[in-house]
Formats: structure tokens, sequence, C-alpha cells
């Protein structure tokens, strides 16, 4: 008599965490009082200013949202994302907070919600 072996196949199934956006802060409902750059998310999908400055060096971004929806802020430089630095806010009356150390220079402030390409404005650090 043969007996038919049927190899059992444990799938397992392993959860992915996905890491939270890195140099965003606990998000909190006021701006802190040491906030070196604040950065608002306005209704018409905009940013407050289209031009932002602040001194190099170890700075303190607070970003909040006067709209109903979901936005980022993200700095860009020579193209590219400045890693570890994102902010969001989801809705109306939220505050994200983070810090990010740049050196003196032009950069882009960016919100990287899909349609928000309206969202952006020059930071001048100096
Ligand atoms: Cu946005």
């Amino acid at each position: 008599m043969r007996k038919a072996f049927k190899p059992l196949i444990a799938l397992s199934l392993l959860p992915i965490t996905a890491a939270c956006g890195g140099g965003g802060g606990e998000s909190t409902d006021t701006i802190p009082a040491d906030t070196n750059l604040v950065v608002t998310a306005t209704n018409a999908i905009a940013f407050d200013k289209t031009d932002y400055s602040v001194a190099a060096g170890e700075i303190a971004v607070a970003y909040q949202n006067d709209s109903p929806i979901r936005h980022t802020l993200i700095v860009i430089e020579d193209g590219e994302k400045v890693p570890d630095f994102k902010l969001v806010v989801n809705k109306k009356g939220d505050v994200d907070t983070g810090s990010i150390t740049l050196a003196a220079g032009t950069y882009t402030l960016f919100c990287d919600v899909p349609g928000h390409t309206n969202m952006k404005a020059t930071l001048t650090v100096e």
C-alpha cells in the first residue's frame, strides 16, 4: 500500500509595519513657542506664503492645517527630497512639528499629496 504524502505548506503572512514619516514629530494642536518656521496649508490648496526665510542650523518647523484635507510638507534641495523629514497634517486645526538641519541656501517647500502641485514655496536659509 502506498501512502500519498501531501506536503503541508505553512504560509506565514508576516505583517508589514509601515514606518512613520520620519522627522515628523508628534501631532499637536498648538505651535510650540520655540518654533523657527511656521507654514500654513490654506483652503486654496496652497501655502500661506510663496517665500519663507529662516536662519541656518537646526530649524524647528511647525506645519498647521487651515483646510479640511490632508497635506504634507517636505523640503527639496537641488531636486531631491531632504531625507528623514516629512510633516503631515490630516485635518483642519492639526499641527505637526519636526526639526531639520539646513545649511545656508535656497530650498523648495512642497506638499506631495497628488494634485497639490500648487503647494510650492521657496525657503531661503541664511
Ligand atoms: Cu497639500
